[in-house]
C-alpha cells in the first residue's frame, strides 16, 4: 500500500517511519509512505503556503493553490484510493475504519497546520475527513502518523502472522489480558501460577477470563458490544458482573 502525506513539515515523519514495525514494513516493501512537502508547489515568489484569514481573526490559513497542486502531483492521472484530511470534525478513526482503509491501493493524507486550510481545498481535494479523537492538535501531522500506524497493522505481513491484527480482533472486542515475562518473581511479586505450568487449555481459559474482567472494569461499554459465549456470560454472572441485556431481561 502507498500512503502519500502532504505536509509543510515533512521532516516530522522521518523517525516514526524508519523505526520499529513501520520501518520494517517499508523495508519489506509492504508499505510505501511518502511525505511530500507542500511548499515547493506554491506559486508565490517566496513559496508561501499560508495567508491571513478573510474576515479577520487570529492565525493563518493554508492556501488552496499549493495544496491543490501538490494533491494533483501525487495523485497523477488515474488515482485509485482515498484522499483524507485529518481534522477534529472528521469521522472518528476506529479499528473498523483502519481495517477498511488498509484494503485501499493508495491513501493521501493532507495535514493542516495553524488555523486550518482554505475550505475550497477541503471541498475539491479531499474525499473525507477523519479525526483521531476529540482534541485539537497544532497540526495534522501527528494524526497522520497515528492513522498510518493504525492502518499499517492491517496490511498482511506487517505484523508477524501469529500476531496479526485480525488474530487480535478474534478476542471479539475485549481488552487484552495481562502479560508477564521473566523473572518469575520480582520484588516479591509472582507471575500467576497458571502461566507457568504449560497447560494451554487452562492458560487460554484464564486469559479469556482476565480479558472479560479487564473489559468490565475499564471499558464496560465495550462489554455490551463484545461477542460473548455462554461460558463468558456464566463467568461474568459468577463474578457478579451484570450485562445491560441481562438487566433489561430482569426488569
Ligand atoms: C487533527 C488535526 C486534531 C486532529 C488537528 C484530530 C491543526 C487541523 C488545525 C490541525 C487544522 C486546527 N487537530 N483530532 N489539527 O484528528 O489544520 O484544527
Amino acid at each position: 500500500m502507498r500512503i502519500d502525506i502532504l505536509t509543510i513539515f515533512p521532516g516530522m515523519f522521518d523517525s516514526v517511519l524508519n523505526t520499529s514495525i513501520l520501518g520494517r514494513a517499508r523495508e519489506l516493501g509492504l508499505l510505501d509512505v511518502r511525505p511530500t512537502d507542500i511548499r515547493p508547489f506554491s506559486a508565490m515568489k517566496h513559496k508561501n503556503t499560508d495567508d491571513y484569514p478573510f474576515g479577520g481573526g487570529a492565525g493563518m490559513v493554508m492556501m488552496v493553490q499549493p495544496i491543490a497542486d501538490a494533491m494533483a502531483a501525487v495523485c497523477g492521472e488515474d488515482f485509485h484510493g482515498r484522499r483524507i484530511y485529518l481534522g477534529p470534525r472528521g469521522k472518528k478513526l476506529t479499528t473498523a475504519l483502519a481495517r477498511e482503509l488498509a484494503r485501499e491501493e493508495r491513501l493521501v493524507l493532507l495535514c493542516g497546520h495553524y488555523e486550518g486550510v482554505d475550505q475550497r481545498a477541503l471541498d475539491t481535494c479531499v474525499d473525507e475527513e477523519i479525526s483521531i479523537g476529540d482534541y485539537i492538535l497544532t497540526g495534522g501531522e501527528l494524526a497522520a502518523m497515528v492513522l498510518t500506524d493504525c492502518v499499517a497493522r492491517f496490511i498482511p505481513g506487517v505484523l508477524g502472522s501469529s500476531e496479526s491484527a485480525e488474530e487480535e480482533s478474534f478476542s471479539g472486542g475485549l481488552l487484552e489480558y495481562p502479560q508477564f515475562t521473566r523473572p518469575r518473581e520480582w520484588n516479591g511479586l509472582e507471575v500467576p501460577e497458571v502461566l507457568l505450568n504449560g497447560d494451554h487449555a487452562r492458560i487460554a481459559a484464564w486469559r479469556r477470563e482476565q480479558s472479560l474482567l479487564a473489559t468490565a472494569r475499564f471499558r464496560p461499554d465495550l462489554l455490551e458490544a463484545a461477542e460473548l459465549t455462554a461460558r463468558d456470560r456464566a463467568f461474568l454472572a459468577a463474578q457478579g458482573i451484570r450485562l445491560e441485556e441481562q438487566e433489561e431481561k430482569g426488569e
